[in-house]
């Protein structure tokens, strides 16, 4: 018993199962790695830290306005004519079984595609995703790209993107949201940050862990699948973003306010 225990230990870089906050340490370890691999951009890793703070702040669960925005994404994902999947080096990295699954289920490419050019990192993600059981990676040769107008980063290099009507566009950075919103196309962004101009610009903002957020959605496209068409269409209608956002600020406050109260019967103030 004691054996295999440390041979789990030893596989996930020594990592205890009881430390308290195991999960948080995998991922910042499958993070890692990523990076050794080319996976990941050096960048990737403050980006993943960012999302740690973020995340610590909304309580490090699925709250109800997240749950929330991944029913109305799912539903405008099922309602698409030619949905995409956005992957960079941290979702691939974080969840390479999950997204593949998630564009099988609702018939979506994934695409790759990344802010940090270096040699060898599309290959590297191609291959994390096919191992994962990914067919039809898009986003691979250049020659088959097109730029999005009036963005200037490497993201504006598109394969299926161009011709989708909704993108799903996990931990984006920047502004590819607003130029995607200005070719008419409907935008779909999981971002831990709230008030990142991607949360503020797309159709449907969920505003969650990426690691949580797939999983959940897995879930719900198996439910939504029975619904009919007029059934999805009124799941979007029922859902206002901007109030959505409004009310995740709310919970961040409130969960802060708490944390202040638990922290001060603590220190004794
Ligand atoms: O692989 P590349 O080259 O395409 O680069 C990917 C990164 C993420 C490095 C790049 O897009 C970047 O620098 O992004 P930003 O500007 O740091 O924005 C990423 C957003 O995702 C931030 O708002 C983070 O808070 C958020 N984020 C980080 N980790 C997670 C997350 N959102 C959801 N789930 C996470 N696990």
């Amino acid at each position: 018993m004691a054996f295999i225990m440390e041979k789990e230990n030893r596989q996930n870089n020594n990592l205890p199962k009881t430390h308290p906050r195991y999960e948080s340490l995998l991922y910042r370890h499958k993070i890692i790695e990523g990076m050794k691999n080319l996976v990941v951009a050096e960048a990737g890793l403050i980006a993943h830290g960012r999302g740690e703070c973020l995340d610590y702040i909304l309580g490090e669960k699925t709250n109800i306005t997240a749950e929330k925005a991944i029913k109305a994404a799912v539903a405008m994902l099922l309602l698409a004519k030619k949905p995409v999947i956005s992957v960079n080096g941290n979702v691939a990295a974080l969840v390479p079984n999950e997204i593949v699954k998630l564009s099988k289920m609702i018939n979506a490419p994934l695409e790759i595609n990344l802010f940090y050019k270096k040699k060898g990192r599309v290959e590297a993600i191609k291959k994390l995703l096919e191992n994962a059981g990914a067919h039809g990676i898009r986003g691979i040769y250049e020659d088959k790209m097109v730029e999005i107008e009036g963005l200037d980063s490497n993201r504006r290099l598109v394969e299926s993107i161009c011709y989708s009507d909704v993108i799903l566009v996990p931990l984006e950075d920047g502004d590819r949201t607003e130029a995607l919103k200005k070719l008419n196309k409907q935008v779909i962004a999981v971002d831990l940050n709230p008030l990142s101009r991607t949360s503020l610009c797309a159709d449907i903002t969920i505003v969650d862990n990426i690691v949580r957020t797939l999983p959940e959605m897995i879930k719900i496209v198996g439910e939504l699948k029975k619904f009919s068409e007029n059934e999805l269409k009124k799941i979007i209608e029922n859902f206002d973003n901007k109030k959505n956002i409004k009310n995740t600020l709310d919970l961040i406050i409130n969960y802060i306010e708490k944390q202040k109260e638990d922290a001060f019967e603590i220190l004794g103030t």
